[in-house]
């Protein structure tokens, strides 16, 4: 019988975002030293991607860290790498609790290109801001009564609101379509096509931790080339996207050791392993989830991939020569007047797409970026954007600014897009638990193969990634954390006691 200290065995981690790499720094400290990455793309980082709109530095994906506080992986390790503003790190900062939703100072623009004034629109965002910490409420009591969180904030808007507007009769057309503009915010915040697909009695599983949101001064993408210069260089195997993961498939190798997993890459290369560690998006799972595992998973695994929710949330950068904003904004709103019928999707994408661009934050410290806007397009519209051109979504989007702000000769001097769902190793932007979900989903989707109690060799397949954390799905510090999660469970599989294993195991 072939002995081979744990330390030897052949762990192969593949993507190499921010769970990738977390679970192989934690794996090499714990003495593992055959440790690979296999990524698809050319790059480190997966939905971490600085990238340069002229002179400025923008992220095309994951923006802030969300509760920037010492519970936030990213953020103590971004304050060990120096990578943050003063501010930033301040106990002042670390302490302040918005629950996820950062007090940015708006401005409202309205498609008749009418400025909103704070009396009208307080009110509203208090309102709504009411309704969704009401829908986070269900997933501790339970008894949610309709199954999504945009049933639910609808219904309770059209229960409420004649009681809630009764003293400011003004503008109340003008407040529904408010409504309108605050579920299309929020679907880019849950990054979902709408909040009708949004489970209610899940929605609160989502868990917010202290500090204000807050940006990396010189690109998130310095989190990763700090955490890459701790791994030794050649461990990342670039440009070898992985078809096929054949597990329970016993593999003889020199010397007599035997693997129970082949994985197989689309170059038609192939690599013998004890254990693999998946962290590709959930969304790549789904479009692939009947060729990406041989034999496929389990039917509640499998159904799990299914059900949760994985949307698009994309961005679009415009530079301008000068700000048509307030000194002092750091959020723009659309409001459609026309739109009082209370929905967040729009009834023609291909003609009118345009209409689920939400809003607008405003790129701070002007010194830094100059006059720069980020905007915000959620779902099937985003998608759809996401097939024009670029001097196409340029023309859509300086007609629907001058719309809005009433000045016709206003123009974009510069333009750049993401587009997270034709990414062919992304295929969307982040998950959501979606209508019918729970967190035993999120559990199945974590859950190594193959299941326990059976008698092939244990944690063959084991899965990262954002989407597989029950509390911080959707977040970077959620996908980090999931990665060191799945290099503890490979630890804690091979205690000092047996610190030597055979193949047989
Ligand atoms: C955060 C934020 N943020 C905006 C946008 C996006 C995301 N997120 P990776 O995909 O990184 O890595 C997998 C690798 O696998 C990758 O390199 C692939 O190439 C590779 N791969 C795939 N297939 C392969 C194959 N076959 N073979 C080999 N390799 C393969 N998160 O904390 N702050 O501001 C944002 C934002 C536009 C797209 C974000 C944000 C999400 C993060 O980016 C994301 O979770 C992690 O980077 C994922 O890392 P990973 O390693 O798991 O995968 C109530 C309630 C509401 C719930 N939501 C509220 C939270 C709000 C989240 N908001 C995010 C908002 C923004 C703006």
């Amino acid at each position: 019988m072939a002995l081979r200290s744990a330390r030897d065995s052949q762990i192969f981690i593949i993507g190499c975002g921010i769970s990738g790499i977390g679970a192989a720094q934690k794996l090499l400290h714990h003495g593992f030293h055959n440790v690979h990455i296999i990524e698809a793309t050319a790059r480190s980082g997966g939905r971490i991607r600085t990238g340069r709109l002229g002179d400025n530095i923008i992220e095309i994906g994951a923006n802030w860290i969300h509760g920037p506080s010492k519970e936030n992986p990213v953020f103590r390790l971004a304050c060990d790498y120096q990578l943050l503003d003063k501010e930033s790190m301040s106990e002042e900062n670390q302490a302040i609790d918005v629950g996820g939703h950062p007090l940015f100072v708006p401005n409202w623009f309205t498609s008749s290109g009418r400025k909103l004034g704070l009396e009208t629109m307080g009110p509203v965002v208090e309102f709504f801001m009411k309704l969704l910490e009401r829908s986070q409420q269900f997933h501790d009591s339970g008894g949610e009564p309709l199954p999504s969180v945009g049933e639910f904030v609808k219904a309770e808007v059209e229960r409420l609101a004649p009681e809630e507007w009764k003293e400011d009769q003004t503008n109340i057309a003008v407040k529904a379509a408010m409504i309108n503009t605050l579920l299309k915010l929020e679907c880019c915040v849950s990054g979902t096509h709408t909040m009708d697909d949004v489970g209610l009695g899940a929605f609160g599983m989502y868990k917010t931790l202290p500090g204000l949101d807050c940006t990396f001064p010189g690109g998130y993408e310095g989190l990763i080339d700090h955490m890459m210069k701790e791994l030794p260089k050649d461990l990342v195997l670039y440009n070898k996207p992985v078809k096929c993961i054949h597990w329970n498939y016993t593999k003889n190798g020199p010397s007599g050791t035997s693997f129970p997993v082949t994985i197989e890459c689309v170059n038609g290369e192939t690599f013998a392993a004890d254990h693999v560690i998946v962290t590709v998006p959930l969304g790549y799972l789904k479009k692939h989830q009947s060729t990406f595992l041989s034999p496929p998973p389990p039917l509640h695994k499998l159904h799990s991939i299914q059900r949760m929710g994985f949307g698009t949330n994309n961005k679009i950068f415009l530079e301008f020569e000068q700000p048509f904003w307030d000194e002092d904004c750091e959020l723009i709103y659309l409001v459609w007047e026309d739109e009082t019928h209370l929905a967040d999707v729009v009834s023609d994408v291909k003609m009118s797409w345009i209409r689920k661009l939400v809003g607008f934050t405003v790129l701070k410290p002007t010194e830094r970026y100059g006059h720069v806007l980020c905007g915000w397009i959620a779902g099937r519209e985003s998608e759809h954007m996401e097939t024009l051109s670029e001097h196409e979504v340029l023309h859509s989007v300086t007609q629907l600014l001058r719309i809005f702000t009433g000045n016709p000769t206003l123009t974009p001097r510069k333009l750049l897009r993401s587009q997270w769902f034709h990414e062919p190793y992304s295929c969307g932007s982040y998950t959501y638990v979606a209508k019918g979900c729970s967190g035993y989903d999120i559990d199945n989707l974590a859950e190594p193969l193959p299941l326990k109690g059976s008698n092939s060799k244990s944690l063959q397949v084991l899965f990262a990634g954002e989407a597989t954390h029950r509390s911080f799905f959707s977040t970077v510090h959620g996908a980090l954390l999931s990665g060191w999660r799945e290099a503890e469970r490979l630890a804690s599989h091979y205690t000092p006691a047996s610190g030597s294993f055979s193949s047989k195991l």
